[in-house]
């Protein structure tokens, strides 16, 4: 009866797509007449988490505290979509065992979001790459702090060359087959 959530759980690097494909995926889904929800550094980062920054402790909390809200959202019933750099695979676990461990559990489908920094750093939209580089950003994801890929991820988008058209027709589709829509 009704809805199921679940949370779909973007990673990848800063100007990987994340958030346009999130977006993007979101609004799909509202027309579909699901509950959607989307997490991301604008109604996270400046709320809930302004206390922390980017040293790997304060990106474990902040992961830590994403991870507790989207189970949250997930339990009331609504497809909820992050989208955090989350770099380290010892936090997405962390996420992922919220999630497996939750009464009833609740699914966590995690989306590697997989832009190469080559490809990052050419759009590079905000210029923070570029400030990275100089040394203006210090432990920037991809050039002075860590990115670890994730070894078996549910979706893997290779966001070089896949639209995101596209990327919301390969989530959607996992989506479907899983009876999670
Ligand atoms: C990485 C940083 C940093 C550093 C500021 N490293 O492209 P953006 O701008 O909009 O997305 C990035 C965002 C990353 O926040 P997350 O909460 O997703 O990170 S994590 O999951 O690692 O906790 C970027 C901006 O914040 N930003 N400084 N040093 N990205």
């Amino acid at each position: 009866l009704g809805q199921q959530g679940a949370t779909i759980w973007l990673t990848g690097l800063s100007a990987s797509g994340k958030s346009t494909i999130a977006t993007a995926l979101e609004q799909h889904l509202l027309h579909q007449h699901k509950s959607a929800f989307r997490l991301d550094g604008d109604n996270i980062r400046f709320g809930l988490n302004k206390d922390l920054g980017f040293s790997p402790k304060d990106r474990e909390e902040n992961i830590r505290r994403i991870a507790e809200v989207s189970t949250l959202f997930s339990a009331s019933s609504s497809l909820t979509i992050t989208s955090f750099i989350s770099p380290y695979a010892a936090d997405r676990d962390v996420a992922r065992k919220l999630h497996d461990e939750h009464k009833p559990p609740l699914p966590f489908i995690e989306v590697f979001v997989d832009a190469s920094v080559e490809e990052c750093e050419k759009r590079d939209p905000k210029g923070l790459y570029k400030k990275a580089r100089a040394g203006e950003i210090k432990e920037f994801t991809g050039i002075s702090a860590p990115y670890e890929a994730p070894p078996k991820p549910e979706i893997h988008i290779d966001a070089d060359k896949t639209s995101v058209e596209d990327s919301v027709k390969i989530i959607t589709q996992y989506l479907l087959e899983k009876g999670y829509l």
